[in-house]
């Protein structure tokens, strides 16, 4: 048995005007609930440090550049490491990185229980558009602010055990799971902010938004045999409602812990790397099942190409 006795952190609402500082005070609140479970690793939400910028239009330059952190960690988030690391607890949460060339991406970290950070994730699949689109109810601006990903999808060997991360819409799509499934991914850790509503159908209700990703999160745990932990940021920001529902999910595809608040909550499981084996060396033993001489157009095509020859 290997056990790493997880924490999945969802964090409700951070609005505009919250500071880092409060939003780095109430992470360490949900860190100490979790060292006295017996937590030895803490998953947070993306972008936790901040309200969901990506929501608000904005040219002026030092304003968009007022989000991302240039640095991890940094004199703001100092105290969450420094409270981890004496408790001996791994973390990872997401955050706005500005690189030193001055490149934006949507980054999740992951520590050892020493605190060192061992894995960085920057998301592939983004969300949204670039510019001002007057036709939705609201905006979801990740195309301007972020550039995809340029780290492929790692996967790091931590705590006795393969973890790898996705960032929220990376968690819809299969490519993403099986890049890391490929891997030998054992722990699949993501975080999300999703809108309650669809900006562009006022019809999907909150509750087919919720099943959307629990069935996304279950299929790609159990396809891969490897547990998810998906860790919401919910609740109301400034007007925008975020579900809720962070959720972990057994490498058989079930769910075995889910959230009940739109606030601060912490969900604690048990979870046994061991138990990705089974499905592993069964159903799902890639190396003796998978037929890649039939799945060229995963790689070599983006959209929709009909056997007539004319696009999707
Ligand atoms: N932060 C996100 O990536 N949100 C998207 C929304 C826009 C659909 C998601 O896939 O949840």
């Amino acid at each position: 048995m290997r056990e790493i006795v997880i924490g999945a952190a969802q964090m409700g609402p951070i609005q505009r005007a919250d500071s880092r500082e409060e939003v780095v005070a109430r992470m360490i609140a949900l860190l100490e609930e979790a060292i006295a479970a017996g937590c030895t690793l803490v998953v947070f939400p993306e972008l936790c440090l901040t309200t969901f910028f990506p929501r608000w239009y904005m040219e002026d330059t030092a304003e968009v550049a007022s989000w991302f952190e240039n640095s991890m960690p940094n004199a703001t988030t100092q105290p969450l490491f420094d409270r981890a690391r004496a408790a001996r607890v791994a973390i990872s949460f997401g955050y706005a990185e500005k690189t030193s060339e001055g490149q934006g991406f949507n980054t999740q970290v992951l520590t050892d229980p020493a605190l060192n950070i061992i894995g960085k994730y920057r998301k592939v699949h983004l969300p949204g558009h670039s510019e001002f689109d007057p036709d939705r109810a609201f905006q979801h601006l990740e195309k301007r602010y972020f550039k995809a990903g340029d780290l492929g999808f790692p996967v790091f060997r931590n705590m006795d055990a393969w973890m790898g991360m996705l960032i929220c819409n990376d968690r819809r799509w299969p490519e993403a799971y099986r890049e890391l499934g490929l891997q030998g991914a054992e722990l699949i850790m993501l975080g999300y902010n999703t809108p309650t509503t669809n900006s562009q159908n006022p019809e999907e209700t909150p509750e087919t938004r919720v099943f959307h990703s629990d069935l996304c999160c279950q299929a790609g745990a159990y396809q891969n045999s490897a547990w998810v932990v998906a860790v919401a940021k919910a609740g109301n920001e400034d007007g925008h409602p975020l579900f809720p529902g962070s959720i972990i999910v057994a490498p058989d595809g079930t769910i075995v812990q889910k959230a009940t608040t739109d606030g601060d909550e912490l969900l604690v499981h048990s979870c046994d790397m061991d138990a990705t084996k089974f499905g592993k060396k069964t159903i799902f033993d890639f190396k003796r099942h998978r037929q890649i001489k039939h799945y060229g157009r995963i790689t070599s095509q983006t959209g929709v190409i009909y056997p007539d020859g004319t696009e999707g």
